[in-house]
């Protein structure tokens, strides 16, 4: 069964948003088979979105994704990362459709509430990085 790696960003856990998110994750069919509460050194962040690092943003999004815990998650089912990433909608909740995480729960891109793999290779991956 395929795995993914999920994130609820510090801003999806301060705004009390675990338990809805989750849910939907488990209505959608996934299962939860890891969760933990964490939060990230900056070194991780600069890791975790090394494909940014020349982005003008990437200081604030660094000092943004370590402002408080966030909520990891190891989800499987079939397609499971592909799936996760159409549950949780495009980057810009401007263009997240209604029905997704980011369409229903945030508003601006810079606090966009969820992270989620983008390919099955970056979940292993990712897996790895934030349980070991
Ligand atoms: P993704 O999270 O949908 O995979 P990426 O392009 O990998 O999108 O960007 C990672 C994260 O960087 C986004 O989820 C968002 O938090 C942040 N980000 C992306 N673009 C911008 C931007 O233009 N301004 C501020 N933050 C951004
Ligand atoms: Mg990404």
């Amino acid at each position: 069964m395929e795995r993914t790696f999920v994130m609820i960003k510090p801003d999806g856990v301060a705004r009390g948003l675990i338990g809805r998110i989750v849910n939907r994750f488990e209505e959608k069919g996934f299962v939860i088979a890891q969760a933990q509460l964490l939060y990230l050194s900056a070194e991780q962040a600069g890791v975790h979105y090394a494909h940014l690092k020349s982005k003008p943003f990437f200081g604030e999004l660094v000092d943004y994704i370590t402002s408080g815990p966030v909520f990891a998650m190891i989800l499987e089912g079939h397609q499971a990362v592909q799936n996760a990433r159409t549950l949780i909608g495009f980057t810009n909740p401007i263009e997240a459709q209604a029905g997704t995480i980011r369409g229903d729960y945030a508003l601006i891109v810079d606090s966009n509430v969820i992270h989620g793999s983008d390919s099955v290779e970056n979940a292993e991956i990712e897996i790895k990085r934030f349980f070991g």
